[in-house]
Parts: structure tokens; sequence; C-alpha cells
């Protein structure tokens, strides 16, 4: 993360390593929406940015899966900048996407780990991400430092247009903190580990999240499916009323994100009603949150900070519970069956 940001974050520069994005100070005011493109992983991170992009910036963002983009015939054009993420570059269906908007006039950016991949090369500008290869095949600390430079984007953004110096330099500092938050989870890896032991049985799983916990949720489902083969499903939690609500009972745990901050006593209020269905049900919350504690079968704490960097700070504990998961159930964790570091076809 610090490398993502270059430990270089205030309020009033933005990050220096936006200089990537190569936005005239006109083009910066002037674009009209921050159209995200991705898939999988990457995908989730971009979700992270439109919600910041709208809540820093109050400014249009929209997250679309890469995957669709080609086939849609989208409306997309030179008032739209199209940040493409994608931790390998090569992702067939992002580089699709990437032509797309190019051929249709947008500015594009790319959002890669690889320096001189072909999304990198194709989209003309863009951000390297500085994470490092990926060792496994599963996407983590792409993650982490593609949702620290989409905070830092549309803090840059929000700067430009209404946010105080005062407000964006708080914002500054909460992304700063991050990196000690992250080892604070880390250092809880026994804990995690033990609690992950009670979910080696498990054949399905739900994960939900609300506002900024909906990525993670996303994220979160996704780790847990593609290393440790669990079916989960992730819902933002108002939509498990619509019809999941169904499926739940003893063999239908529930991961709940509950971590402090706004929709908190929401996510609790479901969480009853999951337990009611007889689900069992972990809780992602706040340190020392007792109400939270005593909502759920067990927990995984984290420190407290504000729902935005909590996007890094819980995803950090939902891969390391993956991981766990993955390892205790035999799962060759860094080359799960049928998923490739690149998929470019
Ligand atoms: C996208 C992605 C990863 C996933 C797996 C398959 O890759 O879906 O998120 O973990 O590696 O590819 P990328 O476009 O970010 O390289």
């Amino acid at each position: 993360i610090r490398n993502a940001t270059r430990g270089r974050i205030d309020a009033d520069q933005g990050t220096a390593v936006l200089s990537g994005l190569a936005l005239s100070p006109r083009e910066l005011v002037d674009f009209h929406r921050l159209l995200i493109v991705g898939c999988g992983t990457s995908l989730n991170a971009g979700l992270v940015g439109e919600y910041a992009v709208e809540d820093f910036a109050a400014m249009l963002g929209e997250v679309e899966q890469a995957a669709e983009f080609r086939y849609r015939n989208p409306i997309v054009g030179s008032k739209d900048l199209v940040v493409a993420i994608s931790q390998s570059g090569e992702t067939a269906d992002t580089l699709a996407a990437v032509r797309e908007a190019i051929n249709k006039g947008a500015m594009v950016a790319g959002l890669v780990n690889v320096v001189g991949s072909t999304i990198a090369r194709e989209a003309g500008r863009g951000i390297y991400l500085h994470a490092g290869p990926e060792i496994s095949v599963a996407s983590t600390k792409a993650f982490t430092c593609q949702v620290s430079v989409l905070l830092s984007i549309a803090l840059k953004l929000a700067r430009g247009r209404r946010m105080s110096l005062e407000e964006g330099q708080r914002i500054a500092n909460e992304i700063l903190r991050v990196p000690d938050l992250v080892q604070q989870v880390l250092e809880k890896n026994d804990e995690i580990a033990k609690v992950a032991e009670n979910f080696v049985k498990f054949d399905n799983m739900f994960y939900i999240g609300r506002g900024y916990m909906f990525p993670v949720a996303l994220e979160g489902a996704l780790k847990i499916k593609e290393i440790s083969y669990i079916h989960a499903e992730a819902y933002n939690a108002a939509e498990l009323k619509h019809g999941p609500i169904a499926l739940l009972e003893e063999n239908m745990p529930v991961v709940a994100l509950m971590n402090k901050g706004p929709g908190k006593e929401k996510t609790v209020g479901n969480v009853e009603e999951c337990r009611a269905r007889k689900a069992p049900v972990l809780g992602v919350i706040t340190e020392g949150d007792d109400e939270a504690r005593e909502a759920c079968d067990w927990v995984i704490e984290i420190p407290e900070c504000p729902h935005y960097t909590a996007t890094i700070v819980a995803t950090t504990a939902l891969q390391l519970f993956s991981y766990h998961v993955a390892r205790l159930r035999g799962c060759p964790i860094d080359q799960p069956r049928n998923l490739a570091k690149s998929v470019t076809v």
C-alpha cells in the first residue's frame, strides 16, 4: 500500500502516482463521469472506487463488468474517463472494454500491476500499482493497492471540485493509517485460523454487507470460492430478504460485515434474522463492539476505521480467513483448479 500510494498522499496534491492519469487541469474538472471496468477482484475494487468518487467528490462514478461492456453497445464518449483495472494488464475482456472505450472517444487510463502490459500500453495513460507480482493465482495484494489508488483518485477529484482542504487532509490521514491497520489484522492470524476451523465442513456460504462493505462481501465470497471451492454468494444485506433468505438454515453460514459505520445497526438486524433461521453467523466487527459480538456465533475483530478504508482492512481479514479455510480443506491455495493468472481468451 505504501508503494501504491508512494507513501505520499496529501489532500491538495493528490498522490504522485496520479500524475499517470495525465489529466490537464481542465480535463480534471470537466469530465462528466468516472467509469471503471474490470473483472473478478479488479471489478470488486472498482465498486469501491465508484462509491468513493460519489461519496468524496459528489460526481458520477460507475462500475461496469468489463466482460459485458462490448456486448451491450454502452454509451461512453469524450466526457468520460474510463479506468480499466487489471492486475495482469492482459485480461481479454478488460482489454476489449479498453478498445471499445477508445473507439468511442473516451479518455482511457489503465490501473495495472505489470509494467508494459497490453492494457497499460493501449490505454496510453495510467497508474502502475507497484504491488509486485502476485505469486498466487487469486488476487490479494492487487486488490489492496487498487483500492488505495482509487481512494486517492476520488480524493483528488473531490479536492478539484468541492472538498475543503481540512476535510481532504482528514481523509488522506485515514488512508495513510491503512498499512498499520492491515498489520494489526495480520497479527490476528492465529485467531482467524481458529475461526476458520468451523467452516471446513460447509459447502455453501453467504456474505452480506451494505454501503462500502458490500464490495467487501463480494470480494470475500470470491476469495473463498476461488481458493477453498466453497460455493459462496454475496448480497448487499438488504437484498437478503428478496429471495436468498429462503436458503437460510443451519448449513448456510453467513459472513456479515458489521464493523462500525453507516448501516451497521441494520446489518445487526439482518444477522438476527439469519440466526432466527438457524444460520450460523461469523461477524467481522470493530474491536470491542460487544453489541455486534453478542449477535454472532463467531467474530473476527478489526481495528476501528471509516468504512472507506475498512474496505481494505476487512478484506485483508477475509483473505486470511479464506486462506485458512482452504488450507484446512487441503486445497492448493496458490494454484486453484481451473483458474488462470491472466484470462486472455
Ligand atoms: C482478473 C481475475 C482475477 C482473479 C483471477 C482471474 O484478473 O478475475 O481477479 O483473481 O486471477 O482473473 P486481472 O484482470 O485483475 O489480472
